[in-house]
């Protein structure tokens, strides 16, 4: 082969990569300044640190449920970065939310997915990895503590690996979240947990600890998703419909529970 077909092979290669560069993907991970989050929970029960650089930040506080959520919408977009608890104390819930608006905490009515991580059983608090859909706020009572359908949390689904296995002492995991009007895949050490079909709702990425200190997360990072194939029809069908049965029942069941207070 001549010097010149090979600089033309050569050239054709490079276009070629080129384009597949373009089309095919390869979308950037850009880090994500913290600064502009926002920490909200109940007064003097949580406390969201930046940490430098603001691409990581710790919760401190063994408290109520607490969010630190984004400054952009979470349709169209993976979340991805390190969750750590960084102490050898307690065993209950971190995690994060999903399609989470200002105030949702405390509201009455809500539509957003919950997904949280508890280290070990206790009472009605299951250990493991869970996505819940929160229509009621999320309180310091049965709905966040074990998933209670009475108080508007109704589990989706338990993580396909670590729905039975809490998280260990001082581990880094990195996590991955992408999320769509129709599908949300969640993904713990590269190992797919979730991947759900709905109709889900738009709103901000967050952080949650329930009654868990010392959480860092670190090296935030998001990536715009490609938009759905042409023609892709969303399934709003089966959650929903079961969410609604389960809400039946939550409403007979409704007058039986009662709010947890205490932080153990
Ligand atoms: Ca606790
Ligand atoms: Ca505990």
């Amino acid at each position: 082969m001549s010097f010149s077909m090979k600089v033309a092979l050569a050239g054709a290669l490079a276009s070629s990569l080129i384009g597949l560069g373009t089309t095919a993907g390869f979308a950037a991970e850009v880090p994500v300044d913290l600064s502009g989050w926002t920490a909200q929970g109940y007064p003097g029960n949580f406390n969201w640190v930046l940490q430098p650089g603001n691409n990581a930040v710790r919760q401190t506080v063994n408290g109520s449920p607490t969010v630190f959520f984004s400054d952009y919408s979470a349709f169209g977009n993976q979340l991805s970065g390190t969750i750590q608890v960084a102490t050898s104390g307690d065993d209950d819930f971190v995690g994060f939310v999903v399609g989470f608006n200002s105030g949702d905490l405390t509201a009455a009515t809500t539509d957003f997915l919950l997904i949280d991580w508890k280290q070990g059983n206790q009472g009605t608090a299951k250990r493991g990895l869970a996505l819940s859909h929160v229509t009621e706020g999320l309180g310091d009572n049965d709905g966040a503590w074990a998933h209670n359908p009475a108080w508007g949390v109704d589990e989706l689904a338990r993580g396909a690996t670590l729905g039975d296995t809490g998280w260990a002492d001082n581990v880094v995991y990195s996590f991955d979240i992408a999320y769509t009007s129709s599908n949300i895949k969640v993904w713990v050490n590269d190992v797919l947990q979730f991947d759900v079909n709905g109709s889900f709702s738009d709103g901000r990425f967050g952080f949650y600890n329930y009654s868990q200190a010392s959480v860092l997360y670190a090296g935030i990072t998001n990536e715009t998703l490609p938009p759905p194939p042409p023609g892709a029809v969303p399934e709003p069908a089966s959650w929903a419909m079961m969410i609604l049965g389960l809400g039946a029942v939550g409403t007979i069941m409704r007058r039986q529970q009662h709010v947890r207070i205490a932080f153990a």
